[in-house]
This record gives structure tokens, C-alpha cells and sequence, in this order.
């Protein structure tokens, strides 16, 4: 009986037997070989320095009350839908910015405002968001936008950074699942690349279930980054992973693990190897300049075919054949490689981004020339992070661990020199995904703090049932060996993070009452003859009611409005405080009513007055010593 009692929490997770390399099987590496490499961590240090190095970046990392941190990251909410806000070092959870979910604190998905930028999909109150990444100017973060990408509903959203709230909403047309997305980041963020993941029948219709037919293929998205609009789409041949762009602004890249058009595991994994495509930008924008493109169904995008007719390439893509199934797809931060990670290799592919524009003159014989060196790193390779120094860092799913490894060692040792190009292996708690250094996917990737995004936590924190948190587990990279320094819990799967400057990003205290957040709001009033920032009345227009209210800790400027049964209300509330911190909220008791409204902003939302009676109506949001007291009625009169 007493076996059937759950594990302790107590238990030194030290006497867990659980062995990393068995744990998922070997077999899920189909023909994938024990690497030579051995780790190194600790064999350069005595054990005393290296316990001595640990604790001094452990200390570096405590950041004591009252101080800030030196980085923001930005994480993906994983299945859970929105972008959460962490300190970096600390790793203490600064801000949630809710996107792809319905969120009650706020009311995003409740609010008219978030529902106006949610658009037709807001009636989706799911998402799952992979890939965060800011804006950027010569390849430098710029501060100005966040992108996330919605695989559930396929979907691209902006973040303003100024605000931290989600101010665009997109639905990709004729695709299912973006996955992958990267931006553009030379000369500017122009573009946002977006990876369609699945391959479906065009058009999809029901008549044709064939995936191995001409008309099954997916798409490459680029969208104008400023208008949140579609740019223009690329066919392709097999499937589409992830991506990320170079340094020049003319190639992006991205990985293809089902280049077999396969529906299932096995045809997945038939080929030997798959491929990373290489989009020609410039050349896909000239064509669709000339009006050399097509539309799919009812959409109006600029479609061009980017897939090899025989043998024959399109003037659009190249494809790179790599090692079967690769994953992440990483543009170095020196700008030389686009870096293709194994998954069921146990390399790295380094595709030299300087031989692509003779690849694309057709100058080179064969794709694979352009392929500087295949990294053997250990088992089960996901994603790879740089620290501007010359070193690479990539997740190894199946070994758990973190492999730093030199870029230019390894190329001379693919040429045959002898010469040992792994600097350590650390092991992380327990099967990384994806991981991040600080900038590196800009120019100035700084070498100081990594992030792995570790899929598994098991032992690593106090139990809370079947579901567990994952582990975010922060890493010193700035002297010559990795120290792991903080395990951070993580809720449903945030698959990525970034790291920028705390100089990088500049929010706003208060809102700009001309913020064009609520701008539609504004506009309404505007024609209900409404000062904002001033009246308190109601509008009733026909069946319809609007009630414009102020509020200020801790009253609104309505306290009490009157509607007919059956009314559709719509609560619009001004904070007109203008103290830094000082929000209030909105809450109609038994209506599904929840919003915030921070200083200066404008928030509405609307329901049916359906129930006869009176109707309460408080503050959510701690505004003042008499914040119980910030209440007012509904008084619905029976139909
Ligand atoms: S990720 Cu999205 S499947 Cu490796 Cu970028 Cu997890
Ligand atoms: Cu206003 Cu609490
Ligand atoms: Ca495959």
C-alpha cells in the first residue's frame, strides 16, 4: 500500500535513478550514433575554483529588493496563449501580456478595444504561441514591436512595446499552423517570415485528400511588419519548420523535416535527408512587382511557386539538403551561417551564407557546396544560440544537455584538421527545447546569460500533480565555461524566449489619451457627443445603451444607470487619474464583465442586460485605501 503513496517532495533529487539517455528511448534516434565528444565541464578547473565560480554567479543573479534588472526577456505562453515579461537576471516574472487568451484581469477578449485588434478571430479563445522576437534596425533590437505566432488558429500578433499589449491581430490565409517565424533584420524590420507548418490540399475543399498531389503543398508567409498586412506567399515543396533571416536582408532560410509529404511518423522519417529552403527576397518582390503571381481562393495575396519543377529550380528558392528531420533553423550572430539543427542527426548543418548568391547564379554544382562544415555534437539537437564570441551553444534534446562548441574549430575540423571544437557539455534538468542568449539573434549578442527552455522538470521542484512545470533554467556564459545558475518553473510550454537590453525597450507610465489602442472608442463617443475625460451619461439608442463614465480612486462618475431588460449595454469608462500605477478596473457582477483601465485610458465593453434586478458593479484593480468602496448599480428594469 504504501507504494501507491505519491513520491515525496523531500526526496534529494541526487538518489533519482532516472537515466537521461534512456529516458524517450534511444530509438527515437533512428540511425543516430554515440558522439565521441566527452564533456569537459569542470576537467579545466579544480573542483574548489569551480564551486567558487558557481557561487559568484550565483550572486550575480540575486537581485536585491529595491533594484532592477539588467534584461528583459520575453517569453512565449506556450499552448496557453499569451507573452510573459520576465527580469533577466532575477528571472522574476515582471508582466503577463495576454494575446491568443482570453484574459479576465485585463479583459483582453472581453474588451471591445481587444476584440476590435482580435478581428473575426476573436471568436477563437485559444492559442499556442512558439516564437517571440523584436523588431529590429541594422540588426539591432529597435524596441518598437514583439511578434508571436498563434500555430493553433494560424495566426501572426504584434505586441507594442511601449504598452505591452497586443495592438494587431492576423490570420494568415490558405495555410494551417504557422510555426516558425522570424523577422527580417537588415536594413529594418520590414518583413516578418512565417513558417506554415502543415501541407493541405489547394484548393481544400473536400475534393481532394491526396497529399501527394500537386495541389497539396504549404506556403511561406511574409507580412509587411507596420501594416500587419500579408505581403506575399511561396509555395513550397515538402513542409515548413522553422526559419530566421540574415544579415544582408536579401535571404531568409527555413527547415523542412517532411520533405516526404508523409501523413504519418514513418513517412516523415523515410528520407535520409530533408532540407533547409533559402528564400531569394528581393528576387520574390520583384515578381510580385511585376504582377507575376497568382491568388489562392478567395484571397487576395500575391502568391509566387517557389518549388523545383523536375530538376529545375525557381528563380525564388533553393533547397539545401541536410541530415533527415531538422528542427531550428539559427542565423549566427557574425552573420556567416544559417545553422540547421539535426533532431534526428546528431549534427548541426553551418550553410554558409556567403556562397548563396552564387548558389542562386547557379554558379555553385551542388547545394550542398554551400555547406561549411556538419557539426557532430551528441543526440538529439534542437537549437543553437551564439555568444558573439565565437561560440556556439545547442540544446541537445536526448543527451540533456547544453553543448558549447566554436564555430571556426569546427569548420577546420570538418576540413579534416585535428582539432576539438566542443568546449563543454552541461547537462540541464531535462530535455531542452529551445534556448537563448542574450541578443543573439542581433548583431550585438552580448555572451552574458542563456536561457534553455527545458520541456521536462520531474524532480526539480515541490509536486503539484500529473501536470508539471517545465524548467527555464538560467546559465552564466560570460567566462570560458557554462554555470548553471537558477531553475525558473514555467507554465505550458513557453517553446522560446529572448533576451534584450533593458536600454532597448521604453514603455509608457500613463497612456496618451490619443493612444490609438481605444481610438474606435473615441470615435464612437465622438459621435455620441461625448467628452471623455469629462461626462458621465447615458445614450440610449433604440435597444442599445451606452454609459460613459470617468473614474478616478475611488469613484466612477456614475454610480447608478438605469437600462430595460434585454438592453445591450455598452460600459465605457475613462480613467481619468493621472498617477503612475494607479488603475482601476471595471467588474458587472454575474455578467462575465472584467476589464482594467490604467491612467488615461479608455476601456469599454459590451453585454446584454438580461436578468431584471440589481446589479452591482465594483473595481477589480487595488486603487486606493477605499478601493471595496469604488462601487455602483445597474438597475435593470423587468421587459
Ligand atoms: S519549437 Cu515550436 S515545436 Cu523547437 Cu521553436 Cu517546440
Ligand atoms: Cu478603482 Cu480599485
Ligand atoms: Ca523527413
Amino acid at each position: 500500500m504504501k507504494d501507491k503513496q505519491p513520491k515525496p517532495n523531500a526526496e534529494p533529487l541526487e538518489h533519482s535513478s532516472l537515466s537521461r539517455r534512456n529516458f524517450l528511448g534511444a530509438s527515437a534516434v533512428t540511425g543516430a550514433a554515440l558522439v565521441g565528444a566527452t564533456a569537459l565541464g569542470g576537467s579545466l578547473m579544480t573542483r574548489e575554483s569551480w564551486a567558487a565560480a558557481v557561487k559568484e554567479s550565483r550572486q550575480k543573479i540575486h537581485v536585491v529588493p529595491g533594484e532592477l534588472d539588467e534584461y528583459y526577456g520575453f517569453w512565449s505562453g506556450g499552448h496557453q496563449g499569451e507573452v510573459r515579461v520576465l527580469g533577466i537576471p532575477s528571472m522574476r516574472e515582471l508582466m503577463r501580456i495576454p494575446v491568443f487568451n482570453v484574459d479576465s484581469a485585463t479583459g483582453w477578449g472581453l474588451t471591445n478595444e481587444s476584440r476590435h485588434i482580435m478581428g473575426d478571430s476573436a471568436r477563437y479563445l485559444n492559442g499556442d504561441c512558439h516564437h517571440p522576437h523584436i523588431s529590429m534596425t541594422d540588426g539591432k533590437y529597435d524596441g518598437k514591436y514583439l511578434f508571436i505566432n498563434d500555430k493553433a488558429n494560424s495566426r501572426v500578433a504584434r505586441i507594442r512595446l511601449d504598452i505591452m499589449k497586443c495592438d494587431k491581430m492576423l490570420t494568415i490565409p490558405n495555410v494551417q499552423a504557422i510555426h516558425g517565424l522570424r523577422l527580417q533584420k537588415v536594413p529594418h524590420t520590414r518583413y516578418v517570415f512565417a513558417n506554415a507548418e502543415f501541407i493541405i490540399p489547394h484548393p481544400n475543399d473536400g475534393a481532394n485528400f491526396d497529399l501527394q498531389s500537386d495541389s497539396a503543398y504549404t506556403l511561406f508567409n511574409v507580412i509587411d511588419a507596420e501594416k500587419m498586412e500579408m505581403a506575399f506567399q511561396v509555395i513550397v515543396d515538402g513542409n515548413l519548420d522553422n526559419t530566421d533571416a540574415d544579415y544582408t536582408g536579401r535571404f531568409a532560410a527555413a527547415t523542412c523535416y517532411n520533405s516526404e509529404k508523409a501523413f504519418d511518423l514513418g513517412g516523415m522519417m523515410r528520407n535520409e535527408r530533408d532540407w533547409v529552403v533559402v528564400f531569394d527576397i528581393p528576387a520574390i518582390e520583384a515578381a510580385v512587382k511585376a504582377g507575376k503571381f497568382t491568388t489562392l481562393g478567395d484571397s487576395t495575396v500575391p502568391v509566387v511557386d517557389g518549388r523545383k519543377k523536375g530538376d529545375k529550380d525557381s528563380a525564388f528558392t533553393r533547397y539545401i539538403p541536410v541530415p533527415k528531420n531538422p528542427h531550428g533553423c539559427n542565423t549566427s550572430s557574425d552573420g556567416k551561417y544559417f545553422i540547421a539543427n539535426g533532431k534526428l542527426s546528431p549534427t548541426v548543418s553551418m550553410i554558409e551564407i556567403a556562397k548563396l548568391p552564387d548558389l542562386f547564379a547557379d554558379k555553385l554544382k551542388d547545394p550542398r557546396d554551400t555547406i561549411a562544415a556538419e557539426v557532430e555534437l551528441g543526440l538529439g539537437p534542437l537549437h543553437t544560440t551564439f555568444d558573439g564570441r565565437g561560440n556556439a551553444y545547442t540544446t541537445l534534446f536526448i543527451d540533456s544537455q547544453v553543448v558549447k562548441w566554436n564555430m571556426a574549430d569546427a569548420v577546420r575540423a570538418y576540413n579534416g584538421e585535428k582539432v576539438n571544437y566542443i568546449r563543454q557539455k552541461l547537462d540541464v534538468q531535462y530535455q531542452p527545447g529551445h534556448l537563448h542568449a542574450s541578443l543573439t539573434e542581433t548583431s550585438e549578442a552580448d555572451g552574458k546569460w542563456l536561457v534553455a527552455l527545458c520541456k521536462f522538470s520531474k524532480d526539480r521542484f515541490l509536486q503539484v500533480g500529473p501536470l508539471h512545470p517545465e524548467n527555464d533554467q538560467l546559465i552564466d556564459i560570460s567566462g570560458e565555461e557554462m554555470k548553471l545558475v537558477h531553475d525558473g518553473p514555467t507554465f505550458a510550454e513557453p517553446h522560446d524566449c529572448i533576451l534584450a537590453r533593458r536600454d532597448q525597450i521604453r514603455t509608457k507610465k500613463i497612456w496618451d489619451r490619443d493612444d490609438p489602442f481605444f481610438a474606435p472608442t473615441v470615435e464612437m463617443a465622438k459621435k455620441d457627443g461625448i467628452t471623455l475625460e469629462a461626462d458621465n451619461k447615458v445614450i440610449r439608442d433604440g435597444n442599445r445603451v451606452r454609459v460613459y463614465m470617468t473614474s478616478s480612486a475611488p469613484t466612477y462618475g456614475v454610480q447608478e444607470f438605469t437600462v430595460r431588460q434585454g438592453d445591450e449595454v455598452t460600459v465605457v469608462v475613462t480613467n481619468i487619474d493621472e498617477i503612475e500605477d494607479v488603475s482601476h478596473g471595471f467588474v458587472m457582477t454575474n455578467h462575465g464583465v472584467s476589464m482594467e483601465i490604467s491612467p488615461q485610458q479608455t476601456s469599454s465593453i459590451t453585454f446584454v442586460a438580461d436578468k431584471p434586478g440589481m446589479h452591482w458593479y465594483y473595481c477589480s484593480w487595488f486603487c486606493h485605501a477605499l478601493h471595496m468602496e469604488m462601487v455602483g448599480r445597474m438597475l435593470v428594469e423587468p421587459a
